[in-house]
């Protein structure tokens, strides 16, 4: 039995709830064929973008009609942004455990020890395939191939449009270039149904070899930039002039006013094509008589990234207000689930990976430490104990968390906010600044209560101070940032982008440098790649104590340090170009054996 880590309850209802569980996998293991999964997880759709939250405007029939059918957890949780909703949701475990912190700057990277749900369903026999944005690293090893899934197509770095964008193929939603199992691969359509129509494909090869499979849906849509949408929706979104207007007077936090028409029309269309893409998949399980041994679950990895209708929640992305970490938790299983909601108990992505194990048969190590539960008794509406239990959510920039900045802490009732902003400064001079919600009579977030009750903001202040000693305690070196091997037989090329580099941001103006550790014992050949310019620049290499330059002609944009030694083990990875004292970065940085 896997020894999960329950937050802040007694002995006596650990034992009542691994006797639910007990009891469940002797059920399970009743129903001979394993499961399917597939888990279908969207970016920056807002909780209010879908018709089924009371969105007059957008067209999500599929997701509504799935919805309709799934049991329903409403007080689902996920983290503010990308990255550490991603960490979380395969692990189990809180992302500060994994040294996922931030979204980019060398941050979005989790350590190799972690354990995913995708390699011990892999080592169970399920054919595990991840289509989409993987977002906890690019290089050895940390590609989704190296963390468990049989089978890879994804972009780089945090979404399409961003500086990982394979050259030539930039921002290209339509067509994109994406990377299956490591190898790069010019794509045709767009890319949500890229992600769709390949996961069928793959899942029924799997199944024609008789295995159970996983399939991760993890889109990139409708993450911006907003350039390349589909464009008959968009159209159609267009003709509509979103405005705060158009939407009915609602419950909660006001419809902002400022929200721009044809961003929605944007992002309302990607989000039609994600739906889309559900309602085809929907058929084909239905066609491959597959849908009553699939569990389909969807969600979403944070809130809406732009202002616009969010269903009177507070807040957006990047904040921990609710608008910014209550994501939709539709679990559809028909014959299995029942559907409407579940339970009204609070859960988050770190259940996900404990319920995916309980549901598939899987038992983890003895000795791995999940902070989640698995949801099952809840989805399935059993009478059992569930003990209270506080959750916690933290977003910020920069390398290590500061305690008290930007975090929430929910119990049932009661939800504790420090909303001090997304930036790496930390706290502003003026300190934290505790607000308390009383999330049953005010789940919009309106009437802070800390002043009433000064006990409860002490209580989960003090599980908030708790729980950020013990996740920041997980390593001796918590918060280090990982290193990218190089020169291993698992890689043979390795593409340093900057998504992965340690600068102060990833603009073609900045600079920055990778943390590498260099396994290679013979010559290795690195090609720079910059963006061009009108005159001709110095290039310097630094690697430990290599270092070499070329002078690169004015327009070119390539040069190859042919046959290089590498010094071994762990160091930093520099390259940069000067012109009049002015330095830059470059753009790739590719790493290979000679030809
Ligand atoms: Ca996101």
């Amino acid at each position: 039995m896997a020894h999960y880590l329950f937050p802040r309850i007694t002995r006596s209802a650990i034992a009542a709830i691994f006797g639910a569980i007990l009891c469940c996998s002797a059920a399970s293991a009743q129903n001979a064929s394993r499961p399917n999964v597939v888990l279908i997880m969207t970016d920056d759709q807002g909780y209010g973008d879908l018709g089924v939250h009371g969105n007059p405007i957008i067209r999500t029939p599929s997701i509504d009609t799935l919805a309709a059918k799934a049991a329903v957890l409403p007080n689902f949780y996920v983290s503010p942004v990308c990255t550490p909703t991603r960490a979380c949701l395969m692990t189990g475990r809180y992302n500060y455990r994994t040294r996922a912190i931030d979204t980019f700057r060398g941050r979005a990277m989790m350590d190799t020890a972690e354990v995913t749900v995708a390699e011990l369903l892999q080592k169970a026999g399920f054919a595990t395939g991840i289509f989409g944005k993987w977002h906890l690293g690019d290089c050895y090893p940390m590609r989704p191939t190296d963390q468990g899934f049989s089978m890879s197509l994804v972009h780089r770095g945090g979404g399409i449009g961003q500086p990982s964008d394979p050259p030539g193929a930039e921002d290209k939603y339509t067509n994109p270039v994406l990377f299956r199992n490591g190898q790069a691969e010019q794509t045709q359509g767009y890319c949500t149904d890229v992600y769709f129509s390949e996961a069928m494909k793959w899942a029924d090869g799997a199944r024609s070899e008789g295995k159970p499979f996983f399939v991760y849906l993890p889109t990139n849509c409708p993450h911006g930039p907003f350039g390349d949408v589909p464009p008959a929706e968009y159209a159609y979104y267009k003709q509509q002039q979103i405005s705060t207007g158009k939407f009915a007077k609602q419950d909660g936090n006001p419809i902002p006013r400022n929200m721009d028409s044809d961003t929605q029309a944007r992002v309302y269309a990607m989000i039609e094509n994600v739906d889309q893409n559900v309602g085809r998949l929907m058929k084909w399980l239905e066609e491959k008589k597959l849908a009553e041994n699939t569990l389909v679950i969807f969600m979403t990895d944070n809130g809406r990234a732009t202002p616009g209708y969010n269903a009177g929640l507070r807040g957006n992305k990047s904040t921990i207000y609710e608008g910014g970490l209550r994501s939709p938790f539709f679990a559809y299983w028909p014959g299995t689930l029942r559907p409407g909601v579940a339970s009204d108990r609070i859960t988050a992505h770190i259940d996900i990976t404990p319920t995916i194990l309980q549901i598939c048969g899987v038992t983890p190590p003895a000795d791995l430490k999940v902070d989640g539960r698995s949801l099952w008794p809840l989805l399935k509406g059993l009478r059992i104990a569930w003990p209270e239990r506080t959750l916690f959510a933290q977003g910020h920039r920069g390398d290590e968390p500061v305690l008290y900045h930007n975090f929430a802490a929910r119990n049932q009732k009661w939800k504790l906010v420090s909303a001090t902003g997304f930036g790496s400064e930390g706290l502003p001079p003026s300190g934290p600044k505790f607000e308390l919600f009383d999330m049953e009579s005010d789940s919009f977030e309106q009437h802070d209560v800390s002043a009433q009750h000064p006990e409860i903001v002490a209580k989960l202040k003090g599980e908030y101070e708790a729980w950020f000693k013990d996740v920041s305690s997980t390593r001796p070196d918590n918060y280090a940032p990982p290193a990218i091997i190089v020169g291993s037989q698992h890689e043979k090329t390795t593409v340093l982008t900057r998504q992965d580099w340690r600068g102060a941001g990833w603009a073609p103006t900045d600079e920055g440098h990778w943390l590498i550790d260099v396994v290679a014992d013979s010559p290795r050949d690195i090609k720079i790649i910059a963006a061009p310019a009108d005159a001709q620049r110095k290039l310097t290499l630094r690697i430990g104590s290599l270092e070499a330059t070329f002078t690169l002609p004015a327009k070119a944009t390539e040069h190859v340090f042919a046959r290089q030694l590498l010094p071994t083990g762990k160091q930093k990875l520099e390259a940069w170009l000067e012109t009049d004292g002015q330095r830059t970065g470059v753009r790739f940085v590719e790493i290979a054996a000679p030809r």
